[in-house]
């Protein structure tokens, strides 16, 4: 039983001495077994070192002896952060803000990182600078066709500790001024656009959803129901972030950590477009500052989402009302049916969100999804993009890689790689998928020998481009440089022959503004048909690839076909007050529609932005952009990840 402090004389009070007594016979006694134990332990080690040398010896190959230096070197070259909490040494994320490391420390460790690894000891540093132009995302893991999600195993608590400048808000990023004049000045004119956007968007409509440049007023989609909710700030922030917009990215988290109040969401929202714009937003900023405001605010919303996936087979609704809970689907979606590219494009989020907050219903939800689809027959091996979430079975068999489908295949492919390929289920999928589209829906064009990819209609083809399929010249080619198999190559030459279809859609037009859709047939190919097809409205997809295939191929090609695009832009689109979306790209004098969208900011911008940086600038190694262009860590490899650690 303990003895309490208080009762013992007080010479023998903890700490303290012992009143200038002499030394008790027990004391006496514990002084020489201790002294007795140090001895021995001397003797003991002197006695079986040669041993351990020998045992040295007898290690079977150079390798065993690489791997412990290599683990010992590691340990060594990322101590953990300064001020960590001690009993938290290695394991907790970054707690206060203002940790920032000594930058000479970082340096002197960087330096000496790079030593030991070009001696051949280290695998590549956390933050690598891919080289420029050629393949950053090559990696040389082949997941294979194993069916296993392996998501119980513990995540990289220590990488989080060693992120820089965790929670200051202020740009950790590497600066990515590309060393060539001509592209440095490239990328000013695109953060100067980005500022005119922005400032317009302050100026005029500051809180609203969206920005209205030529009436300079506040405008709002549907997908966000009816009140003002700051889409444009929330979809902003990282382009801001990454563009070194200090005091502009300060303004938008003042007002996303004091106005964005999922309670006050009283009206029908896009689950769809929530979770790509705001979850995926703000978790993004949560990576890349360490800032907790974020990840709480992307927390509320998602769980504000959750009532939508109360469905007999639990395939989320497309709308939902966060103050209620009610929810339904579109009626116009064949029966009420829910859509593909909209409950198939919620894994990233919803996965990195229970990572990050350590609660896993996010991720079981988005498992529930797959496990539905997976257990579903395909129609010749294609996913149909209506999909009844009470009965289970697919609607109308219309497949697409633009609209209603295309972000499920995107999301296939990258949720593997932001799961540091772990989720190889997600990567059997892409590849059946892929693979079916690539012999269905694959087709050439008469006369110029264009690729592009049909859409189905009950079996039958329709030989029609969305620009929003256009994000899958990338996808291919990121397939083919990180799952390396016998159709690496071909996917890669698809990839650039779609982004080339791509930009002849550009190339053909009056304005070089692609239009919304584009058709093949006897009489025209990579052009819209009708007026209505003939808008353009500040999409990005087209300029993504070119980002892609940039990064994955070095091919100048594709900053020049990017620049083309960025001056048509100004030309076009400038409005007073930020940038407008026109009415016909055929027209060298074409009415603006008045709206700038929210995703011209997150996405059209910084995708311009990147291609023009050098590409250090989130590699793609280490960072998957989801399908609003916010950059998500990948587990594992990249210190922002952030995991959750416990409380
Ligand atoms: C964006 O919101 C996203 O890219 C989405 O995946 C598709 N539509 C727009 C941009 O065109």
């Amino acid at each position: 039983m303990p003895v309490s402090d208080d009762i013992l004389p007080r010479y023998q009070r903890l700490p303290g001495g012992n009143g200038g007594r002499p030394f008790r016979c027990r004391e006496t006694h514990l002084f020489f077994a201790i002294g007795a134990t140090i001895l021995i332990i001397c003797f003991g080690t002197i006695f079986f070192m040669p041993d351990l040398s020998e045992s040295l010896r007898r290690m079977e190959s150079l390798s065993r002896v690489q791997k412990q230096v290599r683990d010992t070197a590691e340990g060594f070259l990322l101590p953990p952060p300064p001020h960590a909490e001690p009993d938290a040494v290695g394991a907790a994320p970054p707690r206060h803000a203002g940790q920032i490391e000594d930058p000479h420390l970082a340096q002197d460790r960087q330096k000496l990182y790079e030593k030991v690894r070009s001696a051949g000891g280290l695998p590549p540093p956390p933050l690598a600078k891919p080289r420029q132009g050629a393949a950053a995302a090559d990696a040389p893991a082949d997941a294979g066709d194993a069916d296993n999600v392996d998501v119980d195993e513990p995540l990289p608590a220590a990488a989080a500790a060693a992120v820089p400048g965790a929670g200051t808000n202020k740009r950790a990023l590497p600066e990515g001024e590309d060393s060539d004049p001509v592209m440095r000045q490239r990328r000013d004119t695109i953060k100067q656009m980005m500022q005119h956007a922005w400032k317009g968007y302050a100026t005029y409509a500051w809180g609203s959803n969206e920005l209205r440049p030529v009436s300079k007023r506040g405008h709002s989609a549907g997908i966000f129901g009816n009140r003002p909710m700051g889409a444009t700030i929330v979809d902003a922030m990282d382009t801001l972030y990454i563009m070194g917009m200090d005091a502009e990215f300060e303004e938008g988290r003042r007002w996303i950590a004091d106005h964005l109040d999922v309670s006050k969401m009283d009206s029908e929202v896009s689950i769809f477009e929530m979770n790509i714009r705001y979850v995926g937003g703000l978790l993004s900023c949560y990576a890349l500052t360490g800032d907790t405001m974020f990840r709480d605010k992307a927390l509320a919303i998602a769980h504000a989402m959750l009532p939508g996936f109360n469905t007999p087979t639990g395939i989320p609704y497309s709308l939902v009302v966060p103050t209620t809970g009610r929810a339904k689907n579109y009626g116009w979606a064949s029966g009420a049916s829910s859509i593909l590219s909209e409950f198939g494009t919620l894994h990233m989020e919803f996965s990195y969100l229970s990572d990050v907050t350590g609660e896993p219903e996010y991720r079981k939800k988005v498992e529930r999804i797959r496990q539905v689809l997976n257990g579903l027959e395909k129609p010749n091996g294609l996913y149909p993009n209506y999909l009844n979430p009470k009965t289970g079975k697919w609607g109308q068999r219309h497949v697409s890689t633009g609209a209603l489908g295309d972000s499920f295949y995107e999301y296939l492919l990258k949720e593997w790689l932001r799961s540091g390929r772990r989720d190889t289920e997600a990567l059997t999928m892409f590849r059946h998928a892929i693979g079916n589209i690539t012999e269905r829906m694959l087709k050439k064009s008469k006369v110029s020998g264009l690729t592009y990819l049909a859409e189905v209609q009950y079996e039958r083809p329709n030989h029609k481009m969305d620009h929003l399929a256009c994000f899958i010249g990338g996808l291919y080619a990121l397939a083919g440089v990180t799952d390396k198999n016998k159709d690496s190559a071909r996917y890669m030459e698809i990839g650039a022959e779609i982004t080339n279809t791509c930009h002849e859609s550009y190339d053909r037009t009056a304005t070089k503004l692609g239009p919304e859709n584009f058709r093949f047939s006897d009489a025209i190919e990579a052009k819209a048909m009708k007026l209505q097809e003939k808008y353009y409205i500040l999409r990005p997809e087209v300029i993504e690839s070119y980002f892609v295939l940039w990064r994955l191929t070095g091919d100048p090609k594709y900053r020049e076909w990017g620049w083309e695009a960025a001056q048509a832009i100004e030309r076009y689109c400038r409005a007073e007050a930020g940038y407008s979306g026109i009415q016909n790209v055929d027209s060298t004098s074409p009415r603006q529609d008045d709206v700038q969208q929210s995703y011209f900011l997150a996405e059209t911008l910084k995708y311009l932005y990147l291609l023009f940086s050098d590409n250090s600038l989130l590699p793609l190694d280490q960072w998957v952009l989801n399908t609003e262009a916010h950059p998500l860590p990948i587990r594992g490899v990249n210190p922002y990840y952030r995991p959750h650690v416990g409380d």
